[in-house]
């Protein structure tokens, strides 16, 4: 399977993993280390080293309980660290926004994917996608970052995630943006409880049926913290179960913060599933 991305043909033929490049002073997995383009860009090249095969670059936090971020202050954020990495690196750049204005600045600064946790519902979104060759990840979520993690309910939530999803796909259709540069995410943690963030990993293979590259961003998330009691710096030997369970399942894209732990977790769950 090979997905289109900007100027890059991605493979997808085995899984691969998205590196997660925050550049957020409020990040909190990072603790805002990562507020300069220098620092961004020096972590960047580490993740592309030990095998990230694309990275993502993200100015809006989407925590639960994050504030709301300006279009000018996410522009300022991502805009430089986006040029700069697509002068220095040969992956594929994605930018994680759900702000046409952004997408379409970093789509002119060589962004090769948009990865919306709002998947393109913002007026406007669709359009500023489908006028280039940029890929999309069109995520689920209940609700805003702000409130999603209050009382979140689903009749079935694998059966109406997928129903959102394949109603989004379609949406893209319609705009203009083919199949072949669509990613669909069930969206971890956004909205969910523990249970529903279970009965995804569990039903994630439904998804991958229809055939359009799965994206599962697992890494760090609460789920872990409630199963094992661990704080977010604690966090990565149950991030890379976690990969491997939705490489098991389906998944090939997996956006994780520790690219080389998850670079050998995905390759391993790679050779079961292929072996199955
Ligand atoms: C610790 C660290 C705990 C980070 C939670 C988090 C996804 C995503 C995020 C995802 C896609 C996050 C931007 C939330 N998660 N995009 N973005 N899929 N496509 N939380 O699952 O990392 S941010």
């Amino acid at each position: 399977m090979l997905l289109t991305c900007g100027q890059h043909a991605l493979d997808l033929s085995e899984p691969v993993v998205m590196g997660v490049l925050n550049v957020t002073p409020d990040s909190f997995s990072d603790g805002g280390e990562l507020a300069s383009p220098e620092a961004a860009l020096r972590q960047a090249r580490r993740m592309a080293e030990v095998g990230a095969a694309i990275l993502d670059v993200g100015g809006e936090s989407t925590r639960p309980g994050a504030r709301e971020v300006g279009t000018g202050e996410e522009l300022d954020r991502v805009l430089p660290v986006v040029e700069a990495l697509v002068a220095e690196l040969e992956l594929p750049v994605s930018v994680d926004t759900s702000k046409p204005e952004v997408m379409r600045e970093a789509i002119a600064a060589g962004a090769a994917m948009v990865n919306d946790v709002r998947a393109l519902q913002a007026p406007g979104a669709l359009a500023a996608v489908a006028g280039s060759q940029a890929a999309v990840c069109l995520m689920h979520m209940q609700g805003e970052p702000r409130t999603m993690q209050v009382d979140p309910r689903y009749r079935d939530v694998v059966a109406e995630v997928h129903a959102f999803l394949a109603a989004r796909v379609e949406a893209c259709e319609t705009a203009g943006i083919g199949r072949e540069r669509v990613v669909v995410d069930p969206g971890f943690g956004f909205g969910k409880t523990l249970e529903h963030n279970l009965a995804l990993l569990a039903g994630l293979r439904e998804f991958a049926r229809d055939g359009l590259p799965v994206l599962a961003g697992l890494s760090r998330k609460s789920m872990i913290g409630a199963l094992t009691g661990r704080c977010v710096r604690e966090r990565l030997a149950g991030s890379v179960a976690l990969a491997a369970l939705a490489v098991a399942n389906g998944a090939s894209i997996i956006r994780a913060h520790d690219v080389a732990e998850t670079v050998d977790a995905v390759k391993v769950a790679a050779a079961v599933r292929r072996y199955r």
